[in-house]
């Protein structure tokens, strides 16, 4: 058992640590935007959260489950793990050739395409996702 200086002075390196726990303890707030960049449809903005370096797709769900107006589905891939298949109802589709793009709006306001997927990407504090839908 740690001593409870001890324990404080660890809780308090945890929160100087950058990238450290600062939406209450432990979680990152993020926002979702659903965008498209084939229709130009308007886009539509949801708030949620993940667990301190929970991954993306946790939040999805938490968002799925908390608001009506947001739902997603998502096919498990043999070798990457979580496909995102359709947003809101509107699935990406080989024929079509279209899909659902995920991109980062960081803090410091640089959009990323981050090289994984929803299953392995882990938000950080004020991130703003962008699930875009476009072609390929
Ligand atoms: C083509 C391709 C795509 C196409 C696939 C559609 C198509 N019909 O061609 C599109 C444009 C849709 C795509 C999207 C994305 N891709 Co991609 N893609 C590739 C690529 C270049 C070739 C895959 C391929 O055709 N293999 C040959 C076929 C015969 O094998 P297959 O198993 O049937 O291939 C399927 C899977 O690869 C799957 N797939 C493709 N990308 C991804 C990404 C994830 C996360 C998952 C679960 C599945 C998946 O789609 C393929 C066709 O069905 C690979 C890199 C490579 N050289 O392998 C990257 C790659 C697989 N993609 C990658 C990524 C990160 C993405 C995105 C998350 C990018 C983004 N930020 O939006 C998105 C997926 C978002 C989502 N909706 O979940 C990464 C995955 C790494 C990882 N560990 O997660 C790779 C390895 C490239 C990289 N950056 O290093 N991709
Ligand atoms: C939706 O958001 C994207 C990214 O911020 C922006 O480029 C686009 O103009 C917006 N589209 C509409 C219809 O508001
Ligand atoms: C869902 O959208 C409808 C219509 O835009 C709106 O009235 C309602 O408040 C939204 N629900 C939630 C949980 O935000
Ligand atoms: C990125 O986020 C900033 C701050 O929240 C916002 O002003 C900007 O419009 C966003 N960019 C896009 C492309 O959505």
């Amino acid at each position: 058992m740690m001593s409870p200086a001890l324990l404080s002075a660890a809780l308090l390196l945890l929160l100087l640590l950058p990238g450290g726990p600062v939406a209450g303890f432990g979680q990152a707030r993020i926002t979702v935007l659903v965008t498209n960049s084939v229709t130009n449809s308007p886009n539509h903005t949801y708030g949620t959260y993940v667990y301190y370096r929970g991954i993306l797709l946790g939040g999805l769900r938490r968002l799925q489950d908390s608001d009506s107006n947001f739902t997603f589905t998502y096919k498990e891939d043999p070798n990457y793990g979580p496909f995102l298949q359709s947003v809101n109802g509107l699935a990406g589709s080989n024929e079509e050739r279209t899909y659902w793009e995920l991109l980062v709006n960081t803090t410091n306001n640089e959009i990323i395409r981050p090289d994984v997927g929803i299953g392995c990407y882990i938000p950080n504090d004020n991130d703003q996702i962008i699930l875009n839908y476009k072609g390929y």
